[in-house]
């Protein structure tokens, strides 16, 4: 009789490894789905279209019962290092006018997102993109995503010069090769594309100790492609704007003390989707592995990647990630795998300073006489409304100047090549234009970042965009009412727990969990080099000012000296931050119209004044577009009616 429990579980594969292997990689059904005259595709097309860089959506605000969806679509480009050219840019911006909703979105991976394209109009889009130097392919889907690589432009130091090179490497390295991309939505056209680092193309096809697929026409992926996405990001010694800890793979530039490039220090093992109620998901920092020289950097790369691709989890799409790999196996048994593909073993990791967050915003010197200017979005949306006309603004400075723009990765952009004689000429055109300067920017709005969530994810379980103004604007006056004035930390948003804002890593996150409510996570360091733990697993959003103040007023009262709050709170910990909240008093109380009174008992004392909802609702608009406190507003006007009574 056979031991059954001896024989390995071979488990189901999950239904989109079928429909990868039926895909005739990549093309099908959406090559033929496209030519159809309808408004949407079927579900097994609209897996496979994620890999050309394009998401079905619907328009949630607009979901009526009985009738269609307002099918849409949503189309995400793929640019290492955030790099648009100035063409792409202008481009971009066409199309969100002409087919889209009239934003562009920066994304969290340094990526753009255009939203409400229709189905007969998407490849009218992604020609035009492809036209103007930029691709989707791969922005979505079971394969390597956008690379990430901090944005400065600094010409003057070698480390920043070689992440931005090993970016377009890595991206490179990955890109799919059977051609369905350019087959479906450029009629076979072949893309004018940069020259590949010839280093890169024969890494793709040397073989390791069996990191390749032979005879397949995609050398690294095969027919399946990876069991699910997979994020890299390239990086310098110190420079953590590109959270390095949440990617399954992370590289960072070693230099000699001449600059010249030596190797990378690699980490792999992060990645921050998670589910609620359901503990064996879960967030994770990656691990270091170790340093490779940069001739092995490629094949390195290559024996990660084929380690996730047979070892991952193919039958479980929520256990597929290579972070669940590695928490499963261990680091060192995944260390001697990627070893073993690699064909040798991975030296010690090179010493580096501690990583930080770092944001790049304003203007500087990039040390060649040129300068960057980094501005600052809000949570992304690049848009006109009202007197701020953020999306007229860049367009002409892009269109004047002929300027290279980078996507942050905290959903902010930077324009460089600037000649400083053009410095007085944008700077008008944006105070034209009602764009502030970094130092007008409350800094809790201008370092948070908020997913989309509704109405166009449909994922998503409440809103996120479209509340983080409010949200940060009352922290800011909970803040001001607890006698914290200049306080700051990093605050992020999502309306679900699968991290598309990367909550994990803020010292102060909602992840959403149901129409109104979050789970709060606080504690994770201000550098984002660890993560944040659930403080409440449900809180309301009208609970915000009540949940929050015991725990700043005990920041107050028991910080070190310049402690933030997130380590503060790591450091208490959470027990000791309930047992203060469970015995706190509060100060602060919230009205039914979202507008709060604080009546605290120090010399700074405030009184309390109600307004009609609709003056509030009206302050909170002006309130959002000119980027003031309410508090302010009310106050500067009610100063104004005082006198002009004389
Ligand atoms: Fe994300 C799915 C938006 C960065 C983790 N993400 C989605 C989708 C496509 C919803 C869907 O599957 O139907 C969202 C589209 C919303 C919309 O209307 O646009 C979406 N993700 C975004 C963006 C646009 C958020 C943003 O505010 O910028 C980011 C696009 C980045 C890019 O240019 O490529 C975005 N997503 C992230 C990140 C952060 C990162 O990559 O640095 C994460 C967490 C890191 C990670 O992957 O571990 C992230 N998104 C997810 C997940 C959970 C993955 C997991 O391992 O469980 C999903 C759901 C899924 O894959 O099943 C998801
Ligand atoms: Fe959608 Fe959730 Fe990502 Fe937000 S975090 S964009 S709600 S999938």
């Amino acid at each position: 009789m056979v031991n059954t429990s001896a024989l390995p579980i071979v488990r189901k594969p999950s239904k989109v490894e079928g429909l990868k292997e039926r895909s005739n990689f990549l093309r099908e059904p959406v090559a033929s789905e496209l030519l159809l005259d309808t408004t949407h595709f079927t579900e097994g097309a609209t897996q496979i279209l994620k890999f050309h860089g394009s998401y079905q959506q619907d328009n949630r605000d607009n979901r009526i019962k009985g009738q269609e969806k307002d099918y849409q679509f949503m189309l995400r480009t793929r640019n290492p290092g955030g790099f648009i050219p100035p063409e792409l840019y202008l481009a971009l911006d066409q199309l969100a006018d002409e087919y889209g909703n009239h934003t562009l979105r920066a994304t969290t991976r340094q990526g753009f997102q255009l939203h409400g394209i229709l189905k007969k109009n998407l490849k009218a889009a992604i020609a035009a993109i492809v036209h103007n130097l930029g691709s989707t392919l791969g922005a979505c889907g079971d394969l390597n995503r956008n690379v990430m690589a901090p944005v400065a432009p600094y010409k003057n130091r070698p480390e920043y010069c070689y992440a931005w090179e090993y970016a377009n490497g890595v991206a490179d390295l990955l890109t799919p090769q059977a051609g369905a991309y350019y087959e479906i939505w450029l009629d076979g056209e072949k893309a004018i594309s940069a020259e590949e680092d010839p280093a890169v193309v024969a890494a793709r096809q040397r073989n390791g100790n069996g990191t390749i697929i032979h005879d397949s026409v995609e050398p690294i992926y095969g027919t399946h492609y990876m069991p699910r996405k997979f994020k890299c990001s390239v990086t310098v010694p110190g420079d953590n704007s590109v959270d390095l800890f949440s990617q399954d793979l992370s590289l960072v530039v070693i230099t000699n003390p001449q600059g010249e490039l030596e190797g990378f220090n690699v980490y792999a093992g992060g990645g921050l989707g998670r589910t609620h109620n359901k503990e064996e998901t879960f967030p994770r920092v990656a691990d270091p592995i170790g340093y490779v020289d940069k001739a092995d950097v490629f094949d390195l790369v290559k024996a990660i990647v084929a380690t996730q691709r047979d070892y991952g989890d193919r039958s479980d799409r929520r256990h597929a990630r290579m972070k669940y790999l590695i928490a499963d196996w261990g680091v060192a048994k995944f260390q001697a795998q990627v070893e073993k593909y690699l064909g040798k073993p991975i030296q010690p990791l090179k010493p580096t300073p501690d990583f930080k967050f770092l944001n790049f915003l304003g203007w500087h010197e990039q040390g060649d006489g040129k300068l960057f200017l980094g501005l600052s979005v809000e949570n992304g949306r690049v848009k006109d409304e009202g007197n701020f006309q953020l999306k007229t603004a860049l367009r002409e400075i892009v269109e004047k100047f002929h300027l290279p723009m980078r996507i942050t990765a905290s959903q902010n952009v930077l324009l460089y090549e600037i000649d400083p004689a053009n410095k007085a000429e944008i700077q008008q055109i944006l105070k034209r234009c009602g764009i502030k300067r970094e130092d007008e920017i409350d800094s809790l709005v201008r370092d948070s970042m908020a997913c989309p969530a509704l109405p166009t994810c449909g994922l998503a379980t409440t809103e996120s965009e479209r509340v983080m103004p409010s949200v940060l604007e009352r922290i800011r006056l909970l803040l001001d009412s607890v006698d914290l004035p200049n306080e700051h930390f990093i605050v992020r948003m999502t309306g679900c727990p699968n991290g598309c804002a990367r909550p994990y890593l803020a010292e102060v996150a909602f992840v959403g969990n149901g129409p109104g409510t979050y789970q709060l996570w606080i504690g994770a360091s201000p550098d984002q080099t660890r993560l944040a733990q659930v403080y409440l697993e449900k809180m309301s959003i009208d609970e915000l000012e009540s949940t929050l103040e015991p725990l700043l007023v005990y920041f107050k009262q028991s910080r070190n000296l310049g402690e933030s709050f997130g380590d503060f709170c790591d450091r208490v910990g959470m027990e000791s931050l309930h047992q203060f909240a469970s015995t706190y008093q509060p100060t602060v109380e919230t009205e039914s119209d979202g507008s709060i009174h604080a009546s605290v008992t120090n010399d700074k004392k405030r009184h309390r004044v109600s307004v009609p909802p609709e003056v509030y609702s009206r302050l909170q608009e002006v309130a959002f577009r000119e980027g003031k406190p309410i508090s302010q507003l009310a106050t500067t006007a009610i100063e104004e009616y005082l006198k002009s009574l004389g």
